[in-house]
């Protein structure tokens, strides 16, 4: 008789999840954009997946707007199941398979708290500042208020370098907390602020070199030069 195929591996099937992602991302595939780490977290977990591009007009028509009520990307459909929020899709991932949860019931719960704590506390701030250059940079005031920006951003980077140490990961095993953790934090590599944390510049660098990571981020630039 033959064996079963193990569940996490990549097969074409009928329940094949699909995720929906920018058809023009403003970054042009430089992994920014939220479907990059639900795409990170399918690599990670061995779980094969299709992608339907939007474009801005149809993330804001119905039929988008029935799956992700705010018009925006990314949402995740399987079977029935239909998703949104990037935080919530991954928690979903990794109840359903092995490898970014662990199994023991407080440290799994850990690694949930850290999957908030990149969302609630460490995330917000480092969108307000990017948002800030955005949409304010042509403002007079906006000079004044970047240094209130960074100070907020850098007092997370700080506390997070901290608890960091020595340690690879922030609670034993690489899990979805730094996946996620690792996914806001690269928002900021263009701002040049990481390098002032070694801790967190190496921690960016062992996710990011992951294999897993590397095929996400390839599939998702390939979007922007296959177009
Ligand atoms: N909380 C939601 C989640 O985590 O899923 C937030 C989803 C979200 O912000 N989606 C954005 C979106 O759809 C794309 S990721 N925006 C369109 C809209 O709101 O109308 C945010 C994003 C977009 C682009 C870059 N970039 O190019 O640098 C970075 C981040």
């Amino acid at each position: 008789m033959m064996a079963p195929l193990p569940m996490e591996m990549p097969m074409d099937t009928p329940m094949t999840p699909t995720l929906t992602a920018f058809a023009h991302s403003p970054d042009r595939g430089q992994g920014l954009a939220r479907d990059m780490r639900v795409r990170w977290a399918l690599e990670e977990l061995g779980v094969a997946y299709h992608v339907q591009l939007l474009t801005f007009e149809e993330m804001k028509q119905p039929a988008h707007r029935a799956r992700q009520p705010f018009g925006q990307i990314p949402t995740y459909e399987e079977g029935g199941q239909v998703l949104f929020e990037s935080g919530a899709i991954i928690l979903h991932l990794a109840e359903q398979h092995p490898g970014l949860l662990p199994t023991d019931a407080h440290a799994r719960m850990r690694a949930i708290t850290w999957m908030f704590a990149a969302l609630n506390t460490v995330e917000p701030p480092i969108v307000e500042r990017s948002m800030a250059w955005v949409l304010e940079r042509e403002q007079p005031w906006y000079t004044q208020r970047l240094p209130m920006l960074d100070e907020r951003v850098r007092r997370r980077l700080a506390e997070l370098c901290t608890r960091l140490g020595n340690g690879p990961w922030l609670d034993g095993d690489f899990s979805a907390g730094d996946l996620l953790m690792v996914s806001v934090l690269l928002r900021l590599r263009s701002s040049g602020m990481i390098e002032d944390y070694p801790g967190l510049a190496a921690y960016i660098e062992r996710a990011t070199t992951r294999p897993a990571y590397q095929r996400a981020f390839a599939a998702q630039l390939a979007v922007f030069q296959n177009p």
